[in-house]
């Protein structure tokens, strides 16, 4: 990584990475959870630079004088620049537009999507405010990385502020169909503002191909190539292209072999399980697209259709909150321990509780942990960009125990192909994968893992970013070459 990135990074998310909370006691300094923080802190560690994001805390203001905070704290390693919002633009450019609207549609989802005109202009001034900073920040050979669906404009408006940046955006969840995209009534400001980017990065080709299929559909001065990823517009040519997100393999290895996290590990083990029985997890952030309560009916059918695995297996969940300023939201918890304690009082014994739900983030070393200790993964998401807990599930079985059971219709069931798929709108069927899963011997759950652990050696985290760093940064100097 060090040698690619000999110009200063910029980084831009809606989420900071750490976040100033005011306690009783005084102030607590929280990494947040969530995919594209764990993606991107690692690497801004490493490398050094600049990552701009909306202060969500609240005692953000009184930490960073000046909108500037060094993070992390116990060994600055970049700044992070946080931009500070009224509840009024939160709720309109965030929890409305892009988490009611963008977000279902682009799982697919149409009939949770709710879109406004004033929620839209809050989301276009809140993004604004992004560009100005970015604007601000930026040193004239500055490479632009900003991200996701809540600020699918920025890349438009750097450009239009700053026309020497180079610019690239990733786009972490999936991109619908088109179809389904111009539902969303302002579908040409969105492809507009993104088509500001040189680079557009997307998880997967399906991706890349629905992305180039909405450009095309929607503008007539424009000239898309699929075999080169490439769109012509306003004298512009933008570079589209998959770029899967990963994780840092190596790293989730040696934390989960520390003395502390082995123990851990067993202690787990030990406290849930009796002699012969099999530990499964799931760990989500509580979203509809997680496919949290079609798992739940899937576990509930395989008690049902195999009554010999009773007693034979705990299944952990942790629902980690998110977004709870929608109620879409907050019912979710209350569906997923109905449906928990369905389960648990149809087939539970004095003996043996089949469903365990832990409903708060744990610490990232510990999680890490519980993936080691486990017999069986389960990720059941209806749609999902890429899903990295797939990932760290596989990086983190060191004893190579663990069967991955993975929904088809996440990003990474594209390269985990040793995984047992599943589709989880077919609850027999996922049921039965379960109890495939259960029967798979010890040297075939090790073999179907050391496969995945090897693709995930091959492409990395670290990988991911410089491939796409790597396309911007020769994009900027041909731009350069040419002008
Ligand atoms: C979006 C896209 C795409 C979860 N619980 C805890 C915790 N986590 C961490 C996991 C993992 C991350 O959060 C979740 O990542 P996912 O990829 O599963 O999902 P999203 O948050 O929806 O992320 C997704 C991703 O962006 C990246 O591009 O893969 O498709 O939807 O890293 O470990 N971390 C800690 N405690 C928890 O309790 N510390």
């Amino acid at each position: 990584m060090g040698t690619l990135i000999d110009r200063p990074l910029v980084v831009v998310t809606n989420r900071e990475p750490y976040v100033d909370e005011r306690t009783r006691t005084g102030i607590r300094h929280v990494q947040k959870a969530g995919g594209v923080v764990s993606a991107l802190d690692p690497l801004l560690r490493d490398v050094g630079g600049d990552w701009v994001a909306w202060a969500s805390g609240s005692a953000d203001r009184h930490t960073a004088p000046g909108g500037v905070r060094p993070v992390p704290l116990d060994n600055p390693r970049y700044r992070l620049h946080r931009i500070y919002l009224t509840a009024e633009e939160v709720l309109g450019y965030y929890t409305r537009y892009a988490n009611q609207g963008l977000w279902p549609l682009s799982h697919l989802l149409i009939e949770r999507a709710r879109f406004s005109r004033r929620a839209f202009t809050f989301y276009r001034n809140v993004n604004l405010k992004f560009a100005r900073r970015v604007a601000r920040e930026s040193q004239a050979s500055s490479l632009v990385f900003s991200h996701d669906y809540q600020l699918a404009l920025v890349p438009s408006q750097i450009r239009q502020l700053r026309p020497d940046l180079a610019i690239a955006h990733f786009w972490h969840i999936p991109w619908p169909v088109f179809t389904v995209l111009r539902l969303c009534p302002q579908y040409q400001e969105i492809l507009r503002g993104l088509l500001g980017a040189d680079v557009l990065g997307f998880q997967t080709d399906e991706d890349v191909d629905a992305f180039l299929t909405s450009v095309e559909r929607s503008f007539r001065h424009v000239a898309v190539d699929y075999t080169q990823g490439q769109i012509q517009w306003q004298g512009r040519v933008i570079h589209v292209k998959s770029f899967p997100i990963s994780v840092d393999i190596a790293d989730i290895e040696s934390v989960v072999q520390t003395a502390r996290i082995t123990r851990w590990s067993r202690a787990v083990r030990h406290r849930l399980l009796k002699p012969g029985q099999q530990l499964g997890l799931s760990v989500d952030r509580a979203d509809y697209t997680k496919g949290i309560i079609p798992r739940l009916e899937a576990l509930r059918e395989f008690f049902h259709r195999y009554p010999d695995q009773r007693g034979q297996v705990v299944f952990l969940q942790v629902v980690v909150p998110t977004r709870s300023e929608v109620s879409a939201y907050r019912s979710l918890f209350r569906h997923v321990e109905q449906e928990s304690r369905r389960i648990n009082e149809e087939f539970g014994t004095t003996t043996w509780t089949p469903v365990l739900t832990v409903r708060r983030s744990i610490d990232r070393y510990r999680l890490m942990g519980l993936y080691r200790a486990a017999d069986f993964g389960l990720v059941s998401s209806l749609f999902d960009g890429m899903n990295l807990v797939a990932k760290e599930f596989v990086s983190a079985q060191v004893d190579r125990r663990g069967v991955l059971i993975l929904s088809e219709t996440a990003g990474a069931a594209q390269e985990l192909d040793q995984a047992l798929s599943v589709n989880p709108w077919d609850p027999e069927g996922f049921a039965a994968t379960l109890n495939l899963a259960l029967s798979l011997s010890f040297d075939e759950r090790k073999e179907r893992l050391q496969a995945m652990q090897q693709h995930l050696h091959e492409h990395t985290l670290y990988d991911w970013a410089t491939d796409i760093l790597t396309v911007l940064d020769s994009q900027a100097k041909a731009y350069v070459v040419e002008s």
